[in-house]
């Protein structure tokens, strides 16, 4: 049985799931997950019971006779960086490395009118024309953080990561790349490449192939 456990919620809709899901999957190691079905009742109070947060994503590391629990996406990225450095989940370099972590945050943290704006849906496409200024202005700084860490890093690297090979900050701005495929929003030509190598990725594609198995979500309860 693998030693980590990652429980996530609706593939289609949890970004914060699929933030924690994608870097553990390229850490390589091994890992069961579990889908929290949280909008029933009996789950959410299963959930209430084991995770701090009641909140998925949450990390369960069985390690050396512990049972470490990571809840939060950010925290979980960094968990797996540096308990699995070889996966170097992180850029090498301190300079791209905040960067990659100032961006991260900001992603954490911010970007509120894109979330209301352009909900995750990951399967489906309604292209929108976007009007509210405060979305518009997040996707226009979005773009931006793209394209500054591919121009400084991502190509210099050779990979086609926002810094060559993947990291952490990837795996927190995929959501977006698929608010961004879901709604229409045209981009420049170097974020459409980055776009679609987000969305080309195995990883993210095996992401994708469950979400399409996975039953809908159940309607919202209170
Ligand atoms: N800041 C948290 C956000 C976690 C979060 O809001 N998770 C949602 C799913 S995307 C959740 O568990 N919702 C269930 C609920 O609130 O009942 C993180 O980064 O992991």
């Amino acid at each position: 049985m693998p030693d980590l456990h990652l429980y996530i919620g609706y593939r289609t809709v949890s970004s914060w799931s699929m933030r924690a899901w994608l870097p553990l999957a390229k850490s390589g190691q091994p890992f069961e997950e579990t889908l929290i079905r949280y909008r029933l009742l009996e789950q959410k109070q299963l959930l209430r019971e084991f995770s701090p947060t009641g909140k998925v994503p949450l990390l369960v590391h069985r390690r050396d006779g512990d049972e470490i629990k990571v809840w939060d996406s950010l925290a979980i990225g960094e968990y797996l960086a540096d308990t699995f450095p070889e996966a170097r989940l992180w850029p090498a370099d301190p300079v791209a490395r905040a960067f990659a972590r100032s961006i991260s945050a900001e992603m954490h943290s911010g970007f509120k009118a894109l979330r209301d704006h352009l909900a995750m849906a990951l399967l489906e496409r309604m292209p929108k024309t976007i009007e509210d200024h405060q979305a518009l202005a997040e996707i226009a700084r979005v773009t931006e953080i793209w394209r500054q860490a591919r121009d400084r890093w991502g190509r210099k690297d050779g990979g086609p990561w926002l810094f060559g090979h993947y990291t952490v900050a990837d795996g927190m701005y995929a959501p977006i790349v698929t608010r961004f495929r879901t709604y229409g929003i045209a981009v420049d030509p170097i974020c459409e490449a980055y776009m679609e190598t987000v969305c080309a990725d195995a990883d993210f594609m095996a992401w994708e192939a469950q979400a399409e198995i996975d039953p809908p979500q159940e309607p919202l309860i209170d």
